[in-house]
Formats: structure tokens, C-alpha cells, sequence
């Protein structure tokens, strides 16, 4: 009856493009209304339209009208709830949780540094039901929030206050292949581990995360780096289609941008089978290690594609990864061969030849998720031994220091990005990011804490890494100002990083799809054009 009456428009859109916008609204502002965002005759009507009857209409239509000629102090709070009470009331109870919000929801995030209790939580079954939710939200000017798998730490990003409604797609959790296997829909409430699992079953991949927790939903928006992507690319470079839902206010003519409800995903039977060896070494050792690194870099990296390597150096261990896509006998293919010079303190797995589904599996167990506060931070570079060394060691140095204070845990991490991955985003039609036609490595770090009052210790640390690697990058010029939004924390601005006529594209894009700036204006947190 509902999904009849609600004019839903799922747009199954060019990937290149709209991928932009869905950054876009993966992205917010602190701004609220002060006002509901439509007048009384008109919210009569969309509460006739989702087809609720006149008495419970009139009841919510009063509350409206008390709120739009209240005190505007209170509106954010006030059409929160009049949005919770709608939605509740048009999708039900077991889709719309209210007063108290269960808090095994609350708490499905990943760090504490965003873990808060939002006025409501609508978990949609669906696409119509997720396009009936943002219709209520949009129409009454209520601030929201959307979650997919909550792996973001930036405050805000995919968590809201008492004055929010939380749209949490974890319901949302398809996998289906096309008859022709060459993809497949997969929903954004998924974690990684599920997609491997669910294809392993049709012996087929696709281009993902490598964390098997991590969200479907805004690994791809941000980008996608997987452990073959120097060879097939950045997840958001395998996606066929986006399912966006929009919702339209039949007044104002224009659809507004929305909520990405489904990927498909080209499937990448080429990296099917890996070849893989885990490998653990000192502290001490991990300078050598950056030069074996630097070496694969510069050769085979780029001469053996099907090479790829997974480096995280800790404060105590040093943990690489050689991945090799295609089936290999024990012997290390002679693209590793500058690891060879090294001697592991522990073969944590010797070559065995799996699938990604396997992997994910066996790194589930070794990176148990465990509770405490979270960041992250990105910084790139070409790629370079000696400015990657120098870097590493003023890290370490720091990174003892802040461990001694107070606790904080961090790591160390190159991403190396061929020049073969910049081309495939290009040959697949292009993509905001803007990528230097380079070789180049993204920086990354995690940072794992447990006290709120050792916030500015522990993200110390890493601000001031990234300023080392801008600051001696530049010296050398080896500097890359691209930052990977997957990695950025919240002070950082990947999107600017894009570059100027990039930011224009997507600002051109989010006006047409968004005229009503709702995306922009009444979501939470994240990474904002309306910033840059
Ligand atoms: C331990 C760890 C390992 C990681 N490993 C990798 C890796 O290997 N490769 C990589 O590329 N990244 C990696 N990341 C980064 C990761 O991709 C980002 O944190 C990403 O935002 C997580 O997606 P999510 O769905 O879990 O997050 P969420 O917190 O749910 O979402 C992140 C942002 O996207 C928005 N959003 C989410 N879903 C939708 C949707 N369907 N429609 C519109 N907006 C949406 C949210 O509002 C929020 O702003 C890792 C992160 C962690 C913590
Ligand atoms: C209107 O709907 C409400 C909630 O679904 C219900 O409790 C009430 O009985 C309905 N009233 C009429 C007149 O149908
Ligand atoms: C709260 O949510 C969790 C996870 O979705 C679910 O298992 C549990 O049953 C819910 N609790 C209540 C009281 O609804
Ligand atoms: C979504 O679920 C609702 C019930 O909650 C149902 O009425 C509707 O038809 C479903 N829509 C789709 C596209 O499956
Ligand atoms: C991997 O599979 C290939 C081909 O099936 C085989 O030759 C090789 O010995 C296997 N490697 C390992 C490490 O088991
Ligand atoms: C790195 O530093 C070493 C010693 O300081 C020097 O010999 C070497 O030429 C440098 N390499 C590069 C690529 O700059
Ligand atoms: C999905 C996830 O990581 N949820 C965690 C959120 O935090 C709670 C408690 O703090 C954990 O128990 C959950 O596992």
C-alpha cells in the first residue's frame, strides 16, 4: 500500500559520477534547521500520502504546528521526535526503535570516540523503506545520520545525538550474482567477511576491504584499497551500478540526492586464487624491512602485477603480508625477492595457496575487534626508502613517548598504490580522486586508546607524522597532497585534496541531485563539500 503511494526513485546510475555525489552524502554539516523544512499543509499532506488516517494525522499535525511556532531552541530536539514518531507510526515498531533505543545498536560501532544515543534508530528492511525514512526526515528538517557497518572513528561520521534519527542499513544485507557471474548486488549493511564468504560459495571475488568487520557501505564510498587493488583497482573502480534512493518533494519539483541501498560489484575472477605468506619480524629490523619494501616498490610491483604486500609495523612486531594472485608452489615468486634477505622472527603462515574468503577468515582471528577509542590518519608520498625510513623513525620515537604516557597504541602502515591502479580508475571511466598517473604509497595509522581525557596525547602522534611526512616530502619533492578519505581523520580534508575542478564536478552534481541541500544541511558529520 505504502511503497504504492510513495514515489521512490532508485536511480541505477553510471558508477563514475555518482559515486562522487554518494561521498557527498556520506558527508554533512553541523548546521540544523531552525525550522521545520516544510509548512503544515504540506506535511498534512505527506501524512495522507504515507497513508496514515486522519486522526493520528491531525494529532502529529498539531505537534508540527506547535513546533514550527515554538521556541527555536528547542526545534532540533522537537522535530527529531516528530520525525521518530512518523516513521515509527508508517513503518512500524520493529523497524523504527524509540524511548529507551536499544543500545546493542548504539553500541555496533567500532569506536568510542563516536558512540552516542540518537533520538531513534530506523533499521529499514528495504529500499522503500529506507526511501519512506529520508521522505519524514527531509520533509520535517530533522538532523540524521546514516551507518553501515560504523567503522568510521570520526565523531559524527555515522553517529548522532538525542537531536538525530540513526538510519542503520545493517538489515540490508543481500549478495546476489548475476546469471552471467560477471556481478553482483551486494547490500551496504554487509561486512566484508559475509561478502567473501557468501561468493567463496560461487567460487568467485569481488574488490572490497581487507579488515573482515569493515562496512560495505562506506568502505566503497570513500574509495576501496583491497590487497589486489594495484592490480584491479579501487573497490569504487569495480562498481557497475549504485542503488541510490532518492526521495522527491512534489513541491519543489527535483529529486534529492539519497542513500546508497546497493553496489554491483563487477566480480574479479583473475585474483580468485592468492598465494599467501604472513610473516612476523623485530622492532628492530622494521628499517630493513622499509628498504625490502622500497625495493619491491621500484620493481617488482610494477613488473609482476599479481605481487602485492600488506605492511602494519607496531611498536613491538613487524607484520608483512606477501599476497600473490594465482596459485604458487612454495617458493616465493621472484617478485618478493627483496624480502629475501630477511630473516623472519616467526613464518606466522607459510605459502599456502587460498582464496580471499579464507584469508578474511584466518585474519578475523588474528584482528579480533576489541572495544576502546579509535583514529585514523592519512598522509601520501611517493615512494622512497630514505623519506620513509626518516618518517618511520621520528613516528617510533613519538609513538614510545605517547605509549608511555598514557597507554596508546599505534601502527605504522605503507599502502603501496601502482601506477597500474591510477589507470584503472581512468580506463573504468574515471573518478573524483584525481589520482597523480604515479606510483606513490598512502600512510596510514591506527591509533587504539582507552580514556577520553588522553584524546589530544593520543592523536598527537599521528598529526604530527602526517605534518613530518608533508614537511620532509616537500623538502625532497616527494610529496603527494592527495589524501585517501578512508584514512583521513577528522580534521583532515580529503576532499580539497581532489584537487579544485573536482570539488566544482561534485558541487555541480550535489546542487542538481540535492537542491534542498538536505544531505548537506541536516546530516551529521563526515566529510562536507559544503567545507572545503
Ligand atoms: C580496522 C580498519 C580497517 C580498515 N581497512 C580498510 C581497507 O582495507 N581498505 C579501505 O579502503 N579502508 C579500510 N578502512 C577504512 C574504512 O573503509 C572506512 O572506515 C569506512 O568508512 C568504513 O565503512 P563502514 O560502512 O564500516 O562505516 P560507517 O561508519 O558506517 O560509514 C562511514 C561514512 O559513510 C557514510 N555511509 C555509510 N554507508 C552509507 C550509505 N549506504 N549511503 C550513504 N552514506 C553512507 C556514513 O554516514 C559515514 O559518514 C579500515 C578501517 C578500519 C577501522
Ligand atoms: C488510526 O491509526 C491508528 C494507528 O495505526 C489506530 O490506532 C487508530 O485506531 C486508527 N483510527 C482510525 C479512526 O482508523
Ligand atoms: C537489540 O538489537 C540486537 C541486535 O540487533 C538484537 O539482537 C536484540 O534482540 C535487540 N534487543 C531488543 C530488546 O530488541
Ligand atoms: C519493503 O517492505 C515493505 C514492508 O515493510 C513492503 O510493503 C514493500 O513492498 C517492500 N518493498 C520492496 C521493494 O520489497
Ligand atoms: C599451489 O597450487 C599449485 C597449483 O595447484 C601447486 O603447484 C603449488 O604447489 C601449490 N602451492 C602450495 C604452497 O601449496
Ligand atoms: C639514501 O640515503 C643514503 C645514505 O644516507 C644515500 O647513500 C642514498 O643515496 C640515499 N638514497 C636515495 C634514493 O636518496
Ligand atoms: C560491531 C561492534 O564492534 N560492536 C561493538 C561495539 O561496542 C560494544 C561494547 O562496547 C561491543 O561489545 C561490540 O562488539
Amino acid at each position: 500500500m505504502i511503497s504504492q503511494l510513495v514515489p521512490i526513485i532508485i536511480l541505477l546510475a553510471r558508477a563514475q559520477w555518482v559515486w562522487g555525489i554518494a561521498i557527498d552524502t556520506a558527508s554533512s554539516s553541523p548546521t540544523i534547521l531552525s525550522r521545520g523544512a516544510i509548512g503544515v499543509n504540506d506535511f498534512v499532506s505527506l501524512l495522507s500520502e504515507l497513508g496514515l488516517n486522519s486522526s493520528i494525522s491531525s494529532t502529529l499535525n498539531q505537534q508540527y504546528q506547535d513546533v514550527l511556532s515554538g521556541p527555536s531552541s528547542e526545534t532540533p530536539f522537537s522535530v527529531a521526535e516528530i520525525g521518530c514518531l512518523t516513521a515509527q507510526l508508517v513503518l512500524g515498531e520493529d523497524q523504527v526503535d524509540r524511548e529507551p533505543v536499544n543500545q546493542t545498536v548504539i553500541d555496533a560501532n567500532w569506536s568510542q570516540t563516536c558512540r552516542l544515543r540518537p533520538h531513534c534508530i530506523i533499521q529499514p528492511h528495504n529500499v522503500t523503506d529506507v526511501s519512506v525514512s529520508i521522505r519524514i526526515i527531509s520533509s520535517v528538517g530533522a538532523k540524521f545520520t546514516v551507518r553501515s557497518g560504523g567503522h568510521s572513528p570520526n565523531p559524527g561520521a555515522s553517529s548522532i545525538g538525542e537531536d538525530g534519527l540513526l538510519i542503520d542499513l545493517s538489515r540490508l544485507k543481500t549478495v546476489t550474482l548475476s546469471p552471467d557471474r560477471c556481478y553482483a548486488r551486494i547490500g551496504p549493511g554487509l561486512r566484508w567477511n559475509d561478502v567473501y564468504a557468501a561468493l567463496d560459495e560461487e567460487g568467485t571475488v569481488v574488490v572490497g576491504g581487507r579488515v573482515p568487520t569493515v562496512g560495505v557501505g562506506g568502505l566503497i564510498l570513500g574509495g576501496g584499497y583491497f590487497f589486489a587493488s594495484n592490480e584491479v583497482g579501487l573497490a569504487c573502480d569495480n562498481v557497475k551500478n549504485f542503488e541510490i534512493v532518492l526521495s522527491q518533494w512534489r513541491h519543489r519539483g527535483g529529486p534529492n540526492f539519497g542513500i546508497v541501498t546497493g553496489y554491483d560489484l563487477y566480480t574479479v575472477p583473475d585474483v580468485y586464487h592468492v598465494w599467501v605468506e604472513l610473516l612476523i619480524f623485530h622492532p628492530d629490523q622494521a628499517t630493513d624491512v622499509l628498504d625490502a619494501l622500497a625495493e619491491w616498490q621500484d620493481d617488482g610491483a610494477i613488473n609482476d602485477i599479481k605481487s602485492h604486500t600488506g605492511l602494519e609495523i607496531g611498536l613491538d612486531v613487524v607484520s608483512l603480508g606477501l599476497f600473490y594472485t594465482a596459485p604458487h608452489r612454495t617458493s616465493r615468486p621472484a617478485a618478493f625477492s627483496p624480502f629475501s634477505k630477511l630473516t623472519p622472527l616467526q613464518v606466522a603462515l607459510p605459502p599456502t595457496n587460498m582464496t580471499f574468503a579464507v584469508l578474511s577468515q584466518l585474519l578475523e582471528v588474528e584482528f579480533p575487534v576489541s572495544d576502546g577509542r579509535y583514529d585514523y590518519r592519512g598522509a601520501s608520498s611517493l615512494p622512497d626508502a630514505n623519506l620513509t625510513k626518516k618518517v618511520y623513525r621520528f613516528w617510533r620515537q613519538e609513538a614510545l613517548a605517547a605509549r608511555e604516557a598514557t597507554g596508546v597504541t599505534q601502527s605504522f602502515v605503507i599502502q603501496h598504490v601502482t601506477e597500474n591502479l591510477v589507470k584503472m580508475g581512468s580506463q573504468r571511466g574515471g573518478n573524483p580522486l584525481n589520482l597523480q598517473r604515479a606510483a606513490q604509497q598512502w600512510w596510514t595509522t591506527l591509533v587504539r586508546w582507552d580514556n577520553a581525557a588522553d584524546d589530544q596525547t593520543a592523536r598527537a602522534v599521528s598529526i604530527a607524522t602526517s605534518q613530518k611526512w608533508k614537511e620532509l616530502g616537500e623538502q625532497k619533492g616527494l610529496y603527494v597532497p592527495f589524501l585517501y578519505m578512508n584514512d583521513a581523520s577528522r580534521d583532515q580534508d580529503p576532499l580539497t585534496s581532489y584537487g579544485a575542478v573536482s570539488v566544482e564536478s561534485l558541487r555541480q552534481l550535489a546542487a542538481k541531485y540535492d537542491p534542498g541541500q538536505v544531505f548537506q544541511r541536516q546530516q551529521n558529520g563526515g566529510f562536507l563539500l559544503g567545507n572545503v
